[in-house]
């Protein structure tokens, strides 16, 4: 075994998006494409000798083959040893617990998440720095800057490891640690919610549903529902893990999560139902017959925190990306505690909860979690609801109806435009820009526009500026319309208009949210000339 130096040339656009790199497998699989990315995070990062590196991923095709040339890259590099779990798995969560619990230097994350898996679709790689959280804008543009004109890189010269074999092994001078994925993670959400409640409730005539997609959270679920809450194995459905997630979309949400919908909706549904994505992040959660929007998850989240045990001492504060909604502002100003809003992404919560200014954090997105690791957490959030519900002893439904009738409803959409081709997307965002001045002021269907600019974030704590973060066309009534491209997806452009509006009247509360909301649709894709620049006339997934 010996350390080679290996000659490249630099690939174009490995600027990691919203959560990483993310492409096609093919791309990843060109020789030193994968190779180069590592290198230039390894080169990014600092001094690290001596150190521990976290390294797992989602179980999407080409995990076993990136996890085996990242731990023949961190031997050539100087890392000491390898936290893997076993068969290259980690869900996004667990990896991020134990980063924190085993102090490592940071950790590579495997998963483009909810995109499709397969040779035909998609992978992604992440890193993530020692709080166990994303790396932030300043880490992810030294490591964009280090592809635009990386030489070589570092590999050691040796056969693959054993990633089934739970133990140690050597890699040249470093040693690899293969461990149960499972296990720290599982204690920690022990440590947090009261596992005998929930499973008196499991016990009695309530039924729960779990989803998994046939990606990460599978094995998870198994030990968690089955084996420590006692959830028959019935109930968890697509818990298989599969190298292409079943062919599916492992999005949890009411399109691409259907076959759980259509559970939660039909005949003798269960009381209570969830799903997670392909790195088990997400999570999405269904009462009977009943949707709850990942906005209202977060403020009930917050308005309930102290029913459960690890958050039984009140929550420091909470904050949510700009597009969600604002139904957790209006919990936190009851609590009197500090909301912030900031851009997309987890990677923005990890300095505000590292200062201890929030715990509860949430995106519009299906994403939920605390400060008890530093990613959004899917099951978390399940056994977040299952604590509430344990305590409570009422169904979903009373539990956010009861929440509206407390601090009013805030009415929420997302409409989602996959695939739009790049150009007419940026030019339809371009022109909408131009119009800012004429807009402000403006009045649409008897509503006025108060502010139309481009979302900013000023980090609270280390007053590193973010730009451009998705165009806001505010109202006076405080209903408003945000366009953001995405920046996860690997095909074309996705254009997502994000839709909002605020009901105090208990009365008006009991609408779809579609109804509720179709004069802001209308004024959406009528300002922003969609259908015009893009020939669509219908969005791709709504939310
Ligand atoms: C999407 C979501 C964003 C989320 C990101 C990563 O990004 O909108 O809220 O943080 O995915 O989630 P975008 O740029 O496509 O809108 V995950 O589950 O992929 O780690
Ligand atoms: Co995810």
């Amino acid at each position: 075994m010996s350390n080679q130096i290996q000659k490249t040339i630099p690939f174009e656009g490995q600027r990691p998006g919203t959560s990483g790199l993310r492409k096609k497998v093919k791309v990843f699989q060109q020789a030193h494409y994968l190779e180069n990315f590592v290198q230039s995070v390894f080169d990014a990062i600092g001094d690290f000798s001596g150190s521990t590196l976290v390294v797992g991923g989602d179980g999407r095709f080409y995990n076993r083959e990136a996890t085996q040339i990242i731990l023949k890259m961190a031997a050539a590099n100087g890392f000491a040893k390898v936290l893997v779990g076993q068969g290259g798995i980690l869900s996004t969560p667990a990896a991020s617990c134990i980063i924190r619990k085993y102090k490592a230097y940071g950790g590579l994350i495997l998963s483009a998440s909810h995109n499709p898996a397969g040779p035909d679709e998609d992978f992604g790689i992440k890193y993530n720095i020692s709080n166990g959280g994303p790396a932030p804008e300043a880490v992810t543009e030294a490591i964009f800057s280090g592809t635009e004109t990386i030489s070589e890189y570092k590999i050691l010269d040796a056969s693959d490891i054993s990633l089934d074999d739970i133990g140690t092994q050597q890699l040249g001078d470093m040693s690899v640690e293969v461990i149960n994925p499972v296990t720290d993670y599982a204690e920690l959400m022990q440590s947090l919610f009261d596992f005998d409640a929930i499973r008196t409730l499991l016990s009695s005539d309530f039924r729960m549903a779990f989803d998994a997609m046939h990606a990460v959270t599978g094995p998870y679920a198994k030990v968690v529902f089955e084996d420590m809450l006692g959830v028959p194995a019935d109930n968890n459905i697509n818990c298989e893990a599969k190298e292409d997630f079943g062919g599916g979309h492992p999005d949890p949400n009411l399109t691409y999560a259907k076959e759980l919908v259509d559970i939660m909706y039909g005949d003798n549904a269960p009381d209570f139902g969830a799903a997670s994505d392909g790195d088990g992040d997400r999570n999405m959660i269904l009462g009977k017959h009943f949707f709850v929007t990942p906005s209202d998850s977060l403020a009930i989240m917050a308005a309930n925190a102290t029913l459960v045990p690890g958050y039984a001492d009140g929550i420091a504060g909470v904050a949510r990306s700009m597009p969600t909604s604002a139904a957790v502002d209006h919990v936190a100003k009851k609590l009197g505690i500090d909301c912030y809003e900031t851009p997309t992404g987890w990677k923005f919560f990890g300095n505000l909860m590292d200062a201890g200014k929030v715990t509860l954090c949430g995106e519009e997105s299906f994403g939920t979690g605390s400060d008890h690791v530093r990613e959004k957490d899917g099951l978390w959030a399940v056994l977040f609801w299952l604590n509430i519900l344990a305590v409570r002893k009422q169904s979903v439904a009373q539990i956010v109806t009861e929440h509206w009738a407390e601090f009013g409803r805030s009415y929420y959409t997302r409409h989602d435009y996959e695939a739009v081709d790049t150009g007419p997307a940026n030019a339809m965002m371009d022109d909408l820009r131009s119009r800012y001045d004429k807009l402000a002021g403006a009045n649409f269907a008897g509503r006025s526009i108060k502010v139309c600019d481009d979302f900013a974030y000023t980090d609270p704590v280390d007053q590193s500026v973010s730009t451009g973060q998705g165009m806001r066309i505010l109202f006076e009534d405080g209903a408003r319309i945000i366009f953001r491209l995405s920046g996860t997806g690997t095909e074309g452009a996705t254009i997502r208009i994000y839709i909002e509006s605020y009901e105090s009247d208990t009365a008006k509360q009991g609408m779809d949210a579609q109804d509720a909301l179709r004069d802001l649709i209308g004024i959406a894709t009528d300002i922003s000339h969609l259908t015009q620049y893009t020939g669509r006339y219908k969005p791709t997934v709504i939310t």
